[in-house]
């Protein structure tokens, strides 16, 4: 007999366990015309996407591996689910209501992804449901006050939903017992050839502005204009072309045109050979366009392919990085009695469905 799970398409099983004995889940979640998602417990992580080709043909568009060992081992965030506040706050510090706040900093002196142990390393719950919009999981973490130097006790949820033959939706949500930044992010490493460098991409970034950085990759609070700089995507660029202009990879966060809080076109990539073409639309007012410039090719991922500089680009859905120490940056401030709300769609064009 089917399991009731499988009439909807979500099957589960353990995955393994992390060093503290914790239990961690693998959810697959299966549209039935070739789409396959999975996603784990811990971290609320995506660890594979599996979509058909031009040819019909499965690629794995997302950076991975089989094992819970191979993602403890490999480098940090892939896939993952980065909160309570993705990306840089400056010293680890912020000034909020009079009250100065001091956050875990570990990454060369600066507050990155939340901190030491961040949404990322949690091993989140799960609630059964059904979606008639597809195949749906949903993660839930509660983040005590204090967690990692944060004010307020945080109840948050992120939803996957597999949209049958399209793509996949991620859904946020933060409720908080006291006035706290909040910025939720996914962290997928895409690739869609499969494996390789992602330099023979093509990307079109919706983006009129980017907010500039100093080394230690911390905005300066500019907002500039892409024009006539190296971060100029309005028209479709060879990702290795670009990177040659720039002299290096983009980690780099980019201002979505139109209204926030709608669900909006942010960027479309496309790659010749699988024909496959990723388009994200979010609700957040940018996203940090990473070309994995510090993956250094020493851990070996799904299929035995090395992740080396540029095998994946992620596209993190976010605010602006170091917003709590910005007052002309949209706010990340969620207060009692409010609800943070994000989303994210990843579409996929380009596939031969079964
Ligand atoms: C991205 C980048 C960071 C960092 C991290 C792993 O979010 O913005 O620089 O390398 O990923």
């Amino acid at each position: 007999m089917q399991a009731e799970s499988d009439l909807h398409g979500v099957t589960n099983r353990l995955f393994g366990q992390t060093p503290g004995g914790e239990d961690v889940y693998l959810y697959t979640l299966d549209d039935g015309a070739g789409f396959t998602v999975e996603v784990m417990t811990l971290g609320a992580t995506l660890t594979r996407f599996r979509v058909p080709d031009k040819h019909g043909e499965l690629r794995d568009v997302a950076l991975g591996y089989d094992s819970l060992e191979a993602f403890l081992q490999g480098p940090r965030y892939l896939g993952a689910t980065v909160g309570r506040v993705a990306n840089r706050i400056a010293n680890g510090r912020f000034r909020m209501m009079g009250q100065e706040y001091e956050l875990h900093c570990n990454n060369n002196g600066h507050h990155l992804h939340g901190g030491a142990s961040g949404f990322d390393q949690a091993v989140w719950k799960v609630e059964d449901r059904v979606s008639l919009r597809g195949p749906s999981v949903r993660f839930h973490h509660i983040s005590p006050e204090g967690d990692e130097g944060y004010p307020g006790e945080v109840t948050c949820s992120v939803t996957y939903t597999l949209l049958p033959g399209k793509g996949l939706e991620l859904t946020y949500k933060a409720k908080s017992t006291g006035v706290t930044p909040i910025n939720l992010t996914n962290h997928t490493y895409f690739n869609l050839a499969g494996h390789g460098d992602v330099l023979q991409h093509t990307v079109m970034l919706d983006s009129d502005y980017f907010t500039p950085v100093n080394t230690e990759l911390i905005p300066t609070g500019e907002v500039k204009a892409v024009a006539n700089t190296p971060m100029d995507f309005r028209t479709a660029v060879r990702l290795g072309a670009a990177v040659d202009a720039n002299g290096g990879g983009f980690d780099h966060n980019f201002v979505v045109k139109g209204a926030t809080r709608v669900l909006r076109r942010a960027a479309v990539v496309s790659e010749p050979d699988s024909g496959l073409v990723l388009i994200m639309h979010t609700t957040e007012p940018g996203f940090q366009f990473y070309t994995g410039n510090f993956l250094d090719g020493t851990h070996v991922g799904r299929n035995g392919h090395n992740y080396v500089q540029y095998a994946g680009f992620c596209l993190e859905a976010q605010h602006y990085p170091d917003s709590p120490n910005h007052v002309n940056f949209p706010t990340i401030l969620l207060a009692p009695g409010q609800e943070y709300r994000q989303q994210t769609r990843y579409v996929l064009e380009g596939c031969k469905l079964s």
